[in-house]
């Protein structure tokens, strides 16, 4: 399996609660690497850019308010099949569907504040990784 990268965010519900470190073990501890990360306040442009394929959702300006009230953590993720590997251990969107031991379910609050981003592909892990870090900001 190759060593892929996927793009990561630690969401404004999470670190309100100082959850910060215990969101990053458990990505650590299913095997992937922080090879990028800062905490950043999105603007309304970012979030609204970032979040742009949700744009006729009809959550769309919640999910926009949400993002940008509070910091979030931007990282950078390496491991092998680092897409799905992320997406396994955040667990389903919603946390009451989400599997036991998964990020969502330990931590997130609903729908919406469900504690973490992650890619969904590796086409998209480019484009998000491109989106808020320069090259010399990822170290390997
Ligand atoms: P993400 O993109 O954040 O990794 O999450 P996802 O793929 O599991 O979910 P997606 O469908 O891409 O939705 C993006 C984010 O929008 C918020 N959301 N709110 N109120 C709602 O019904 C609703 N549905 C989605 C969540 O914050 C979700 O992660
Ligand atoms: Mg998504």
């Amino acid at each position: 399996m190759a060593v892929t990268r996927t793009f990561s965010i630690i969401k404004p519900d999470a670190t309100r609660r100082n959850l910060t470190g215990a969101v990053t073990k458990m990505l650590e501890d299913a095997g992937l690497r922080v090879v990028a990360s800062k905490r950043i306040h999105m603007t309304k442009d970012q979030a609204e850019g970032f979040y742009a394929v949700h744009k006729e959702r009809p959550f769309f300006g919640e999910l926009v308010d949400f993002m940008t009230s509070g910091p979030v953590v931007v990282q950078v993720l390496e491991g092998e099949d680092a897409v799905k590997r992320n997406r396994d251990i955040m667990g389903a969107t919603n946390p009451a569907d989400a599997a036991d031991g998964t990020i969502r379910k330990t931590f997130a609050e609903s729908i919406e504040a469900n504690s973490v981003h992650g890619s969904d592909s590796d086409e998209n892990a480019a484009i998000e990784i491109d989106f808020f870090f320069d090259k010399d900001e990822i170290v390997g």
